[in-house]
């Protein structure tokens, strides 16, 4: 009989009734029936004689001895996942057998193999499909693993920690025995088995410790790891400079597999990264690649001590550890380059991802309260969301206060397992200050809207802000209270000039509101400022504050925060596209938005990626999230004006910037270059819209001529994005060029699933019978279909054949991968915010999901939730 998927409350925590201080495992690879021999030391933490519980699934057990004996089947029972033993000592050795079959493992959870080669995935529940054990992050033990493997096959064997011994066998076989000196919880564990190629290097912490470094590729790929490299020994270099946090064991190995749910995994000293944020190198992957190979090496590696020396006590508390890392990971990446480009793209995300996932069936707080599925609790709410909370900290208790409460929180809680209290509880007694309503950030969902209105007293020289915040009932969660919100604000004249306005409540340019409605007095103000709101973006919240186009046009010329500037030109567009949606006109500009753009284009020497960021317009999906219900047709028919008007109007400007800004010679990945590749890109994507032959010309010609895939997929993309003639002939120009390699054709894939076609749902089927695309690869599919589920009017079709499909392809994997099933189905849960044919259309394809007879816990939490609301 098969059980309903049961949830977990965040308050029903309970500290472990048994706790194990040693694992030593011993490992027999073999693809379908690798034999684990575990071998535990356990002891009762708890008052009462409870039963042992150990976490198992789809295990095959073949041996069980306590203390030496072993268990007859009266003695144990396996209900439920769960191996219980009744009656055991206090303190004992368990000595546990299974079996696994790691080569039919296709959910990538546990043991499984990728190509050739064997490796895991334990985070957050994926021990259990290794071994019985308490699989959960409270239980830290010191782990020492045995691995043996064919030697031919598999002439690496890795685990955590620092290599101890190895030997040879008969029949081939050899194996590698390793040791991890520091204890940790066992989503942290991890092996891998393999051929592959090594770049080696080493790093000196300040410590004086030599740590080897080791990247380990799939064969031939040797060249595009380097980069990898060289971000790695960054991140160590930049934890010790900026946190004071050093590495400690004398070894950091990076494996890159290709079949990955995720982007990576921090396991203790052995990461195991999806190869397209390690593989990197100019003719095969874009500027944004590079970056973000950067940022995941510098997240996985700073997990070691934000997740790893303090790991989390329960899954609930997440965010401890990635919102606090996705932070790190941000300002490393801000340090390194481009702090402004870094900044603006991470507000997208929270705008278009995260505030989505607020309105949507699943919006939770960044520290949940009830999971019935953990793996459906790694979002854009836990970790990013989660890295602005961290970020209103920093902002409130400004860089200094900030690693005073980051030192404590190590010196305090280093090997242990802790909760978010913690961590604000030590940045409070670190700053002497007290965060108690700040806390709410964490207690509580949705997105607040704050409202300003402001009025100006010129006779008494007074000007007053007045703010109000309301955040809207989330599922379970109907009556807010007011956050603590730092507000960033800087004021402009008519003219541009940066204006000191002080009031008592302004300090370092932060207003703190913290009640549902305040006012802000600001005294001797001599004329009515123009206010530059949420600079930095300062808190995780919409604004609404009715800018007029005028104020709009004095902060994109002058505001000093490249968020503002950026943001201001975001408003104009959006505030046109809104107007011609309501009164079903086309879009239109006024003549000096366009000068003000122009202006910015001529101007663009002094920060080329800025002017690229402020003229691409939101895209259809960041648009719908203006709307209570959105008006699909609506909102694709105007992007594809404002991109045509734009087109046309700066058509000369476009030009020139293009034609000036690319970078001469050879491609280097420098930020000057980088920056001025986005500008000559996005001026090119426009152009694209304007079919003459000299347009046609300048995108062949970038097309053949490019010696990167910056350029080279830009062209393309420009080509098939505004529905170009020359753009079949680059997709197979492209395919066939890149054909053998798979993380380009990845590219490829997810330029024709963006296509703002009529077509693009028929070619993306068609696709799936293309040789670039495996339902077995995640990269294949999220390249592919989850990027068609985020082409708003395509997959919203009126005759919900998109919606029938991707509930097709869903149902599909929900047996294979219900991790990508579960990351696909998103798309469907909103059906509130459509129409009511799609309404009806999008709740019977959650219906059919529903009366699946084997769906995975991960799809029925999102399509229960989605339902509960009807
Ligand atoms: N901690 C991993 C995520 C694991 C996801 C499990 N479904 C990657 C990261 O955030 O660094
Ligand atoms: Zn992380």
């Amino acid at each position: 009989m098969t059980t309903m998927p049961q949830a977990k409350y965040r308050k029903d925590y309970q500290t472990p009734d048994y706790t194990i201080d040693e694992v030593d495992l011993d490992i027999r690879l073999q693809d379908h029936q690798t034999l684990v021999s575990s071998r535990l030391t356990v002891r009762r933490q708890g008052e009462h004689n409870e039963p042992l519980r150990l976490d198992g699934e789809a295990l095959k057990l073949i041996n069980i001895e306590l203390d030496g004996e072993v268990l007859s089947e009266h003695r144990f029972q396996v209900v439920n996942n769960q191996l219980q033993i009744d009656d055991v000592p206090e303190a004992f050795e368990l000595l546990i057998i299974t079996q696994l079959d790691p080569a039919n493992n296709s959910a990538l959870e546990g043991l499984y193999k990728s190509g050739g080669a064997f490796c895991t995935q334990c985070e957050a529940e994926g021990f259990r499909r290794i071994t019985y054990y308490l699989d959960r992050p409270d239980v830290l033990a010191v782990f020492t693993t045995r691995l043996q493997a064919d030697k031919d096959k598999y002439p690496y064997l890795l685990a955590n920690g620092n290599k101890t011994d190895s030997g040879e066998l008969e029949n081939g076989q050899h194996w590698v025995s390793w040791h991890d000196p520091h204890p940790k919880p066992c989503y942290l564990f991890a092996v891998v088995a393999g051929d592959f190629d090594l770049l080696e290097d080493s790093y000196r912490t300040k410590h004086g410790r030599d740590v080897a470094l080791q990247l380990f590729v799939d064969k031939g790929n040797l060249g595009r790891a380097e980069f990898a490299m060289r971000s790695l020994k960054a991140a160590m270099k930049w934890d010790e400079v900026r946190f004071n946090l050093v590495y400690d064991l004398d070894i950091y190995m990076i494996v890159a597999v290709d079949f990955f749910n995720m982007g990576a995994m921090e396991n203790k000293g052995l990461n195991v990264f999806n190869a397209k944020y390690v593989l990197a190198d100019a003719k095969t992957a874009t500027d944004q690649d590079f970056l973000n190979v950067e940022s995941v090496i510098g997240h996985e590696y700073f997990h070691n001590w934000t997740g790893n020396r303090i790991t989390c006590r329960d899954w609930f508390q997440l965010s401890l550890k990635e919102g606090l890392t996705v932070f790190r990971d941000q300002e490393f990446s801000g340090d390194m380059s481009m702090r402004p480009v870094h900044r603006i793209q991470d507000v997208r995300i929270m705008r278009t991802h995260q505030f989505h996932e607020d309105s949507s069936p699943m919006a939770h707080p960044i520290r949940p309260d009830k999971v019935i599925e953990m793996n459906n609790f790694y979002t854009v709410t836990v970790y990013n969301k989660g890295a602005e909370v961290i970020r209103m900290l920093h902002s409130l208790l400004d860089e200094q206060g900030f690693q005073k409460g980051m030192q404590l929180y190590v010196e305090r809680h280093d090997g242990q397992a802790v909760t978010c209290e913690d961590f604000v509880c030590a940045m409070e007694d670190a700053n002497s200050t007290e965060l108690r309503q700040f806390r709410r950030w964490y207690e509580q969902a949705g997105t607040p809207v704050l409202s300003i209105t402001e009025s100006y007293d010129a006779s008494a020289e007074r000007y007053t802000l007045h703010c109000r915040q309301h955040t809207a009932a989330t599922p379970g969660q109907k009556k807010k209270q007011a956050f603590h919100i730092p507000l960033r604000v800087h004021f402009y004249s008519d003219s541009g000039e940066l204006l000191k306005l002080t009031s008592d409540e302004l300090k370092n340019d932060i207003l703190q509101l913290t009640e549902e409605q305040q006012d802000f007095v600001f005294e001797k103000v001599k004329e009515k400022p123009v206010p530059g709101l949420l600079a930095g973006f300062s808190a995780p919240v919409k604004l609404d504050y009715e800018y007029q186009e005028k104020q709009l046009l004095t902060l994109l010329a002058y505001s000093q925060d490249p968020f503002i500037c950026w943001d201001a030109a975001q408003q104009v567009y959006l505030q046109a596209m809104k107007k011609a949606i309501a009164a079903g006109s086309p879009v239109q500009l006024s003549q000096a938005s366009l000068d003000a753009l122009k202006h910015k284009l001529e101007n663009q020497q002094s920060d080329p990626a800025l002017v690229s960021l402020l003229l691409q317009i939101p895209s259809e999906e960041s648009l719908s999230g203006e709307y209570d219900v959105i008006p699909v047709a609506d909102i694709h028919r105007v992007c594809g004006e404002l991109k045509q008007l734009l087109a046309s109007e700066l058509e000369k400007e476009l030009k020139e910037t293009y034609s000036s800004c690319h970078p001469q010679g050879a491609y280097q990945f420098a930020p000057t270059d980088i920056a001025q590749r986005m500008l000559a890109n996005t001026c090119l994507a426009f152009l694209a819209n304007l079919k003459n032959p000299e347009i046609t010309a300048l995108l062949e010609r970038q097309f053949s001529k490019a010696d990167n895939m910056t350029d080279e997929l830009a062209a393309m993309q420009a080509a098939v994005h505004a529905n170009h003639t020359s753009a079949d002939n680059m997709l197979r120009e492209f395919a066939a060029k890149w054909q053998s390699n798979s993380l380009v054709m990845d590219k490829w894939l997810a330029t024709q699933a963006s296509a703002a076609r009529s077509s693009t749902l028929d070619s993306v089927k068609q696709l799936t019978s293309h040789g670039a695309f495996s339902w077995q690869n995640p990269n294949r599919i999220y390249s592919l279909v989850a990027t068609f589920t985020h082409n708003l009017a395509q997959l919203h079709r009126e005759d919900g054949e998109g919606y029938r499909w991707l509930r097709e392809v869903i149902v599909r994997l929900n047996s294979s991968n219900p991790q990508v099933a579960s990351r696909l189905v998103t798309a469907l849960l909103q059906w509130r915010r459509f129409d009511e044919k799609r309404q009806t259309l999008l709740k019977q394809e959650l219906k059919t999901l529903q009366e699946l007879p084997d769906l995975a816990s991960d799809l029925y939490e999102k399509v229960e939730q989605s339902l509960q609301q009807d």
